[in-house]
């Protein structure tokens, strides 16, 4: 039995990628930090099936300590704070999880299990202004945000341990993937959302920032399979895995609103908060590689992925409220 730690676990991929592993029969490991009240509701339905292990990306003891535990041929290594206006409010905080970390768990890597095969959670974000159109693996970083920066960070020392020490260690820049599970913060679950609480009367407006900026939005159950497959290649590489499609906010609002019978314009506000100090504005993959050497390609389309997030949120909250 092949046994896998991720870290980050508690989170939306996390909890994709503990289930599909689960099924392809390995032992999960997942890392989780101490907390004052447990952050499990993402995971809940796999407690008994996986280990949970407490150890922090600040802290090169614990993930020490979490290696040993674990004893993993696979390491997947999604912790991060992942949510990029916040890393303009905490910059230092932002690279201390998402750059310096990746260095801290691959040093650990190198004392306790340097066979181990090791991916790193790598993002689009990187392209930032994009200097060519759609991005591959050879386009040119250009971050825009403090998250970005230390995702560029957590790429290159990625390849530079896998040059200088021969790890097997892979990045995947993977496009924004979406589901039920994302944080409500994050667009499209905060339209999911919105739009479900219209429905049901619980709200009447939904206020968003930048209506057109633009993604390659694809479905996290779609991505967490490509993480897997980049580990069970022969040689160690990077891939970017997106649709190839992109659309705007705005499309997603229409769709959203459209799938319960409502006018998107009569509910969403424009609202300045939500408006970053540089914002991305073209983001689109080419996940040529992945297609051809993984055999990669995505199950849910745009509409379809908008559609069961809005779905989803209808249940939760009719649940939640004791309605049919
Ligand atoms: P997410 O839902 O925000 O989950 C982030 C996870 O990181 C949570 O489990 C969180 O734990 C954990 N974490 C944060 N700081 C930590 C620390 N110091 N020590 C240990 N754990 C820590 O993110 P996601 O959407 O699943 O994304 C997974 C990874 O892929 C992230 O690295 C993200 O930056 C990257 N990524 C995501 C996308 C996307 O579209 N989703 C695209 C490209 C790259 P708590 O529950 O305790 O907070
Ligand atoms: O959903 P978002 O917050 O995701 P963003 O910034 O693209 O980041 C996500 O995807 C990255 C991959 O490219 C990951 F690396 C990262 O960890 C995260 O998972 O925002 C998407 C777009 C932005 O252009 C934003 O300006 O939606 C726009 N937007 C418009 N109104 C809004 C809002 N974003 C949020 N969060 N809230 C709004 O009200």
């Amino acid at each position: 039995m092949k046994r896998a730690l991720i870290t980050g676990i508690t989170g939306q991929d996390g909890s994709y990628l503990a289930e599909f592993l689960l099924q392809q029969g390995y032992e999960v490991t997942g890392m989780v930090r101490r907390a004052s009240t447990e952050n499990f509701e993402r995971i809940e339905h796999l407690r008994e099936r996986i280990r949970l292990v407490q150890g922090d990306l600040l802290d090169p003891f614990s993930l020490i300590r979490v290696l040993e535990q674990a004893r993993p041929d696979e390491i997947y290594n999604l912790a991060a704070m992942s949510f990029v206006p916040t890393s303009w409010s905490q910059p230092t905080l932002t690279g201390e999880f998402t750059a310096l970390g990746v260095t801290r768990l691959l040093d650990a890597m190198r004392i306790v299990c340097p066979q181990a095969r090791f991916y790193q959670a790598s993002s689009s974000e990187m392209y930032g202004k994009v200097r060519e159109v759609p991005q591959s693996e050879t386009t040119p970083f250009y971050p825009r945000s403090p998250y970005a920066v230390a995702k560029v960070y957590g790429h290159y020392i990625t390849v530079n341990y896998r040059e200088s020490y021969g790890l097997f260690a892979v990045s995947g820049i993977l496009f924004n993937h979406e589901s039920p599970r994302r944080g409500l913060e994050f667009v499209t679950r905060k339209i999911s959302n919105g739009v479900a609480r219209i429905r049901l009367g619980l709200a009447s407006e939904l206020r968003l920032g930048n209506l057109d900026a633009c993604r390659d939005w694809g479905f996290a159950g779609d991505y967490v399979r490509a993480m897997w497959l980049m580990l069970q290649q022969p040689a160690p590489d990077d891939y970017v895995v997106a649709t190839g499609e992109s659309h705007s906010v705005r499309e997603f609002c229409e769709i959203a609103f459209d799938h319960v019978g409502l006018d998107w314009r009569r509910h969403v506000i424009s609202d300045p908060r939500f408006i970053r100090p540089a914002e991305v504005d073209h983001l689109i993959g080419n996940a040529a590689k992945a297609r051809a050497r993984l055999g990669w390609a995505p199950s849910v389309d745009f509409a379809g992925l908008v559609r069961m997030m809005v779905d989803a949120d209808l249940e939760r909250l009719r649940g939640a409220a004791g309605r049919p």
